[in-house]
């Protein structure tokens, strides 16, 4: 039998895509900017035809690429030409809550959207949220420690992950999902797992935190004048509000981009250099607290309020819009980066001047999550310099003592800057990990981590 027929006896060969016209949308990145040709695309249902497929893939030597909704942003979840490309989006069961612990269990390929959906009526809510919702799956999540929108108040994937089952490279399965909170028996391998960015295993289901459902809720869009004055009004709301959830910044070029593809209003009568949303979330109306912080705030050029939830969803759009709205511009070279706070308004300041020394046609759209000094670099009109561009932005983050990538992972996009990240030691750390639980290099290669 050929490697496809055995993968078709193990999911159907239904689930087994090897029409190149059929295969196309697995072998993009959502950007458009990374792409390549997979043996095939296998869609197993469950944990053990996982298990099966990967056995039959090492058996016959054949590299595997993970994907979950395909909505990364570093190219992690594009294939390697000629590998059997792994798509989870089956494995979509959703346990009963267990609402004595707050807890789920789920299958990775449930889409954020689908989770929130589930839990929301009983009263409960994820900790993690971002613009992708409705196609991100929660093991692609998870394997890339994916941050967003509250981080601030609940932490990354990592900290909502108690447990996980898990294909290894050879087809073992590892399991480990009761969810204890103290559980100090040894290695972490969910830990391990979570962040792997599916180089040590392939994630197949997960056991989450739930946080409490707090469905009481108002949003800010206030006009600042720079990065400094929204890194001010952060620390305040941050500092007094029990409440913050969410502290976004974007620019007067990104609403501009954002109003042109969305049709979006204006949002102040006066177009002001600077935006911050900021969002409280508690169990009663946290309006008041927000407006009292307004009031006392000193930079402030406009703001706007919103409690309901069809004017808070407007507020967001001007944020939330910003990757579609750059994507129909063309492709982009998207940096994901994170630098001190403290050091957030000079790199703002900086960014700009290195990409325009690095290329004289790029067009650059900054925005992202103010608390964790996490920026978004899009750049736009890169043409040849994408690299030089990349080079430039990630060694002035890496100046400012900063991570070259703050939540979107390092996939195929960043490997190469790795080591302006981590020491040499780490890196060392991380291939000799990866060489116990992989020794052929058959998970995701060409992702995370650099050639030897
Ligand atoms: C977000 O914060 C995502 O909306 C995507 O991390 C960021 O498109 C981007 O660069
Ligand atoms: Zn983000």
């Amino acid at each position: 039998m050929t490697l496809l027929e055995t993968l078709g006896a193990i999911v159907g060969s239904e689930h087994v895509i090897a029409d190149r016209s059929m295969l196309a949308s697995y072998e993009t990145d959502w950007t458009g900017r990374f792409s390549s040709r997979a043996l095939a695309a296998v869609r197993p249902r469950d944990t053990a035809q996982v298990a099966d497929v990967v056995r039959a893939c090492a058996e016959a030597n054949v590299p595997m690429c993970v994907q979950g909704g395909n909505t990364g942003l570093v190219g992690g979840s594009v294939p390697v030409d000629g590998s059997v490309l792994l798509s989870l989006t089956r494995l979509g069961a959703v346990d009963d809550v267990d609402v004595v612990s707050g807890q789920v269990t789920v299958g990775a390929g449930v889409t954020l959207a689908q989770l929130q959906q589930r839990v929301r009526p009983l009263g409960y809510d994820f900790g993690v949220d971002f613009a992708a919702r409705e196609s991100c799956t929660l093991g692609g999540m998870a394997a890339t420690n994916a941050g967003g929108e509250r981080v601030l108040r609940y932490g990354t994937m990592r900290a909502q992950v108690l447990g996980v089952e898990a294909v290894l490279a050879d087809g073992t399965i590892v399991s480990r999902l009761h969810g204890l909170p103290k559980d100090n028996t040894g290695y972490d391998v969910a830990s391990l797992l979570v962040g792997a960015e599916g180089t040590l295993g392939v994630l197949t289901k997960l056991r989450l935190r739930l946080v409490p459902l707090l469905a009481a809720r108002a949003v800010a869009l206030v006009a600042v004048d720079d990065t400094a004055a929204a890194v001010g009004l952060v620390r305040a709301a941050r500092d007094r509000l029990p409440s913050l959830e969410a502290a976004e910044l974007f620019f007067a070029d990104g609403v501009e981009l954002v109003r042109r593809h969305t049709g979006l209003p204006a949002p102040f009568a006066e177009t002001h250099p600077a935006y911050v949303l900021l969002e409280c979330a508690h169990r009663e109306d946290p309006s008041d607290d927000l407006l009292a912080l307004l009031e006392a705030a000193t930079e402030i050029r406009d703001a706007t309020v919103a409690s309901d939830v069809r004017g808070r969803h407007a507020l967001w759009q001007y944020r939330e819009a910003h990757t579609e709205s750059i994507n129909a511009e063309g492709v982009p070279v998207k940096l994901d980066v994170a630098v001190p706070l403290k050091s957030l308004a000079e790199c703002v300041a900086a960014v700009p001047p290195v990409i325009r020394a690095a290329s004289t046609t790029a067009r650059t759209i900054l925005f992202g999550h103010v608390n964790e000094g996490n920026l978004h670099v899009n750049v736009l009109d890169t043409y040849d310099d994408a690299e030089a561009v990349s080079d430039a932005v990630l060694r002035l983050v890496a100046s400012y003592g900063g991570s070259i990538s703050a939540e979107h992972g390092v996939g195929r996009a960043k490997q190469a800057w790795l080591g302006l990240s981590r020491a040499p030691e780490e890196i060392a750390v991380m291939r000799a990990i990866k060489a116990a639980l992989d020794p052929r290099g058959l998970l995701n290669p060409g992702v995370l981590l650099p050639p030897a």
